[in-house]
């Protein structure tokens, strides 16, 4: 990595606060585009090392604050939260739990992940009261998110004077930095930043997607259901003893309105239902929305000065429930290398980031395409491969070996 001995590493915080800045600032160590659970969580590890940074996010606060998207945290980044004080609220509120359900021809059958899993479980608690949780914790930083900031583009991210150009409040600004983590997620623009013949990308896509709502009832279950249906794929979650979180496979180019509530309840409660009589109680759709499925990997997440995390770099289908933990584990990487290099001088383990993280990564994709494959009906599949769908499912709830592989990556695989 281009070289010079970093600033100072003890970042001052900003005049400015979240939203209300005062004197535009023309200086950061590091700064962040996107403020999603990877540039959130980042800001906070490196505020825990005392170094300085700015997060420059696209939407208002209320809209990250909303927006539905993951619902499983795994050990590890439930560990992490705890370490660096904003797990408070997720101990309280999350739902830990120590099994998921994988059900097919009408049996439902319980994988023990705790007891498979060395001790490890899994929290329920949504990925926007994590955003809540970490915006909480980063005003009390006095450190700066400049919500609502278009315009964004990234200048000089191969020498050691990077700089971010950004509109915010109707005033162009610009910010000169050490470093750029490109947070800004799969639509993002960080990545553009980057020589289209340095990087490649490897992706995947899939021939269907996910409705998920959202309903006023209690959950039917108290544990995850993953559910392989003729129908298609379908799958029983929670967020609160008072919320449920549904989802059930749609063709990918299936429109919104093609999903009445009525829809909705009848293809969940065909797809989720068992031979014993279980049923699934339905409730008011508070939001409904469609996730599509893709896999896709970009290597290496670095160039220059500039370092991408989370969707940014990677996608995986949410079968897995993998998307959000990746973000983490990769600013978790990300965050120890900045540190280490303001402390040391030293570049070893930002020149390593990439190669650090594609590991976790690779593995993460193949457990959400294993899971996405193994469950999910695939249209003009035939009938061999539905067998083989079966015959894999059956293995993998009757052989304790096979179960304990599907839980150690569940709950988090942790590399050698
Ligand atoms: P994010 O996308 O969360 O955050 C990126 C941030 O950058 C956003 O706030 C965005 O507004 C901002 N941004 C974008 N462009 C910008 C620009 N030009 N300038 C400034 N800011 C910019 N994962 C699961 O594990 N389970 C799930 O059920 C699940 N459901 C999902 C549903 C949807 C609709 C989507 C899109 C993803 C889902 N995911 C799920 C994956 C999701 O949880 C991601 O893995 C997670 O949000 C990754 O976090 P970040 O990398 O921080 O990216
Ligand atoms: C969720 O609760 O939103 C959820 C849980 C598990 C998944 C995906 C989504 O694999």
């Amino acid at each position: 990595m281009a070289g010079a001995h970093p600033s100072d590493g003890q970042g001052t915080p900003s005049a400015s606060f979240v939203g209300v800045t005062g004197h535009a600032r023309t200086r950061t160590q590091v700064a962040i585009i996107g403020a999603g659970p990877a540039g959130l969580t980042l800001g906070h590890l490196l505020h825990c090392s005392g170094i300085d940074s700015i997060i420059i996010e696209h939407r208002d606060r209320a809209y990250v604050e909303r927006r539905q998207r993951a619902g499983v945290l795994e050990q590890g980044t439930m560990d992490l939260f705890r370490s660096i004080g904003v797990g408070e609220r997720m101990d309280r509120e999350g739902l830990v739990h120590h099994g998921i359900h994988l059900q097919f021809e009408g049996e439902r059958h319980r994988i023990p992940l705790t007891e498979l899993a060395g001790g490890r479980s899994i929290t329920v608690y949504a990925q926007h009261e994590v955003v809540k949780d970490l915006i909480a914790a980063r005003l009390t930083t006095g450190r700066e998110i400049c919500f609502e900031s278009d315009d964004v583009t990234l200048h000089d991210v191969d020498s050691e004077r990077p700089r971010i150009r950004y509109r915010s409040e109707g005033s162009a600004r610009e910010i000169e930095c050490d470093i750029i983590a490109g947070c800004d997620g799969s639509h993002g623009v960080s990545r553009a930043a980057i020589p289209r013949d340095a990087y490649r990308v490897f992706e995947r896509t899939y021939p269907f997607a996910w409705l998920g709502i959202l309903a006023a009832v209690a959950p039917s279950l108290d544990e995850l259901i993953y559910a392989h249906h003729d129908h298609g794929f379908a799958l029983h979650s929670m967020r609160t003893p008072a919320i449920t979180r549904l989802y059930v496979q749609c063709a990918p180019d299936d429109p919104l309105d093609a999903w009445p509530d009525g829809r909705v309840w009848t293809e969940l409660r065909t797809r989720l239902g068992t031979s014993d009589g279980w049923t699934l109680e339905s409730g008011p759709v508070l939001e409904k929305g469609i996730t599509t499925m893709r896999s896709s990997v970009m290597e290496p997440m670095q160039w220059g000065r500039l370092f991408v995390a989370g969707d940014a770099a990677h996608v995986v289908p949410p079968t897995g429930a993998k998307g959000m933990n990746l973000a983490v584990s990769d600013v978790r990487a990300l965050g120890a290398a900045i540190a280490e290099w303001y402390r040391t001088g030293d570049r070893v383990l930002l020149d390593e980031y990439s190669r650090t993280c594609l590991r976790r990564v690779w593995r993460a994709e193949h457990f959400s395409w294993w899971m996405t494959s193994m469950l999910h009906r695939v249209p003009d599949a035939d009938a061999f491969h539905h067998k083989l769908q079966l015959a894999q499912l059956r293995y993998t709830v009757e052989s304790p070996a096979a179960a304990a592989s599907l839980a150690e990556n569940y709950v988090g695989y942790e590399h050698a």
